[in-house]
């Protein structure tokens, strides 16, 4: 038997620990499985949900990742991304609501990475600068920076790179007339750290998101003055906004607090902050191997979402890169695909055969039409890498998905407090014991021990 493949795994986020996790999982079975390097750049794992309150540069001058805030609580339901063979009730031991707290969401990443061992195979502080592929050998060069002693390791050798590295981290930052000269802050959504900053003062919100809507919300529970959301494309249209916080076209200019709005209407604001989403951004990725998209559910040139068409070689995959509905789950599954593929077990058909594939789900994608349709078509894309890899689970979640998005419409700020059934572990989240509106505790010790021990 030919040796194992050599891959370099980028980012030690939920999308790569589950690349690890799965290739760990085969070597456990005694199946081949590939020997995998991951380089992490922070010095802990968790990618967005490893919280930090830096912003901008991290401590070794690198790009911060972190663009998850202080007061942020999960935005979909927990039955809707639990991993099947490790759900909350097998973590936790008992039932808790379905809608928790980022550190409680973290503490059950870890306990699935913790109990497969998965530390030691992740070097933390290395920072990846550049991915080429040499023709001749048919093999990547990887050039990596020990962040700790701020070094340049010398240049390794792959037969595979798996780019895990997300794509909520460098900001789009569009620029308004005259946002130049506003005398208060101007912040983007990746900056934003705690809520309570802004208690009394009035807010403008560029974007029609999720960043804009759960801050806005979260600003105004925590005391904000009132705020003005506004929309590029379409309003976000929730008709039960709570007092404070309404919906308006395009800001177009700005002059000293005074915000001009399309529809000719104004606001007086002390803080923009800019929901304007982020970039992919690949800079140490060659350029002939750099993923260039929009946030879409099926961004081009992946097969199956994953594998890179552009080198040709079939051995540079993406994780992660898609909008998502669908999250721990999705890349879950993605990432088991990935590692069958990895370490032979299964076989891509031919370029032309994957060039059809990918067509075939780009042209579904242009004729959805609004969030339910999305959520179909997303389950379809879970599914489908499911049943390529044998998985046992069923895998879709799309009614549970369907009642969170029926909820949000029908008010947008008690779907919290709403309770889901898990389809894997049959349990039925319990309520929180404060409507999520009024909650200010988040941390881990009241949301978890609010129900008696198992
Ligand atoms: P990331 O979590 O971004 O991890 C990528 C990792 O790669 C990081 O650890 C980073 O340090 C590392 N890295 C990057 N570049 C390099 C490099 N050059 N070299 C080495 N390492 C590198 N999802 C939900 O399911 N529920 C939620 O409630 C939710 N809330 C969110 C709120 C916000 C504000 C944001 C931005 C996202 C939210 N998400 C949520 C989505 C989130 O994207 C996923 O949950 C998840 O974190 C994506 O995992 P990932 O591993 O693909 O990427
Ligand atoms: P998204 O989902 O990429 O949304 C970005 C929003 O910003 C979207 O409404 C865009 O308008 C708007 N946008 C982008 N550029 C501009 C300009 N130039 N002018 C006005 N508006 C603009 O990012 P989010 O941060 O909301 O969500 C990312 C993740 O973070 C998500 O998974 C959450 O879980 C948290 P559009 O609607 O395209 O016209």
């Amino acid at each position: 038997m030919a040796g194992n493949q050599r891959v370099c795994l980028i980012g030690a986020g939920p999308s790569g620990m589950s690349f690890l996790y799965h290739n760990s999982k085969l070597k456990a079975a005694g199946k081949k499985c590939a020997d995998v390097v991951c380089y992490e750049k922070q010095s802990n794992w968790g990618g967005l949900w490893n919280y930090t309150w830096r912003t901008g540069l991290d401590e070794h001058g690198e790009l911060c990742h972190g663009s998850q805030y202080r007061d942020l609580w999960s935005n979909g339901p927990k039955e809707c991304l639990e991993y099947p063979d490790y759900t909350f009730y097998d973590h936790f031991g008992k039932v808790l609501p379905s809608f928790p707290p980022r550190a409680v969401l973290f503490d059950y990443l870890q306990g699935r990475w913790n109990k497969s061992n998965l530390r030691n195979y992740v070097t933390f502080n290395t920072v990846v600068k550049s991915v080429t592929f040499n023709k001749e050998t048919d093999d990547f060069t990887v050039m990596v920076k020990d962040l700790s002693i701020d070094k340049d390791l010398p240049p390794e050798r792959f037969s595979h790179v798996i780019v895990a590295s997300g794509h909520f981290s460098v900001p789009v930052v569009p620029y308004f007339d005259g946002i130049d000269m506003f005398p208060g802050r101007v912040l983007h959504s990746h900056d934003f750290r705690r809520a309570r900053e802004f208690k009394g003062q009035r807010l403008l919100v560029v974007g029609a998101k999720y960043s804009a809507e759960d801050i806005a919300m979260q600003c105004r529970k925590m005391g904000s003055g009132n705020v003005v959301c506004c929309y590029r494309t379409k309003p976000m249209g929730f008709s039960n906004w709570p007092a404070g916080i309404e919906e308006r076209p395009l800001l177009t200019k700005v002059i000293g607090n005074t915000i001009h709005f399309k529809d000719g209407t104004t606001a007086e604001v002390d803080v923009i902050i800019l929901c304007t989403g982020y970039m992919y951004h690949f800079p140490f990725m060659s350029e002939s191997l750099r993923l260039k998209t929009k946030t879409e559910l099926y961004p081009d040139g992946l097969y199956k979402g994953t594998v890179w068409m552009g080198g040709g070689n079939n051995k540079l995959m993406y994780l992660g890169m898609q909008d998502q509905y669908y999250s721990f789950t999705m890349f879950d599954i993605q990432a088991e695909w990935a590692c069958a593929v990895v370490a032979g077990h299964l076989k891509l058909p031919n370029r032309r055969q994957m060039e059809a594939d990918i067509k075939v789900w780009r042209e579904e994608q242009k004729l959805l039409k609004d969030c339910y349709e999305d959520i179909a078509y997303q389950t379809k894309f879970v599914c489908d890498l499911a049943s390529e890899v044998g998985c046992k689970y069923n895998l879709d979640v799309s009614a549970l998905y369907n009642k969170w998005e029926d909820d949000r419409f029908a008010n947008i700020t008690t779907y919290r407090d709403q309770t889901f059934t898990s389809v894997f572990s049959g349990k039925t989240g319990i309520k929180h014991h404060t409507p999520w509106f009024k909650a200010f505790d988040d941390s881990l010790e009241t949301f978890v021990n609010q129900t008696p021990n198992k």
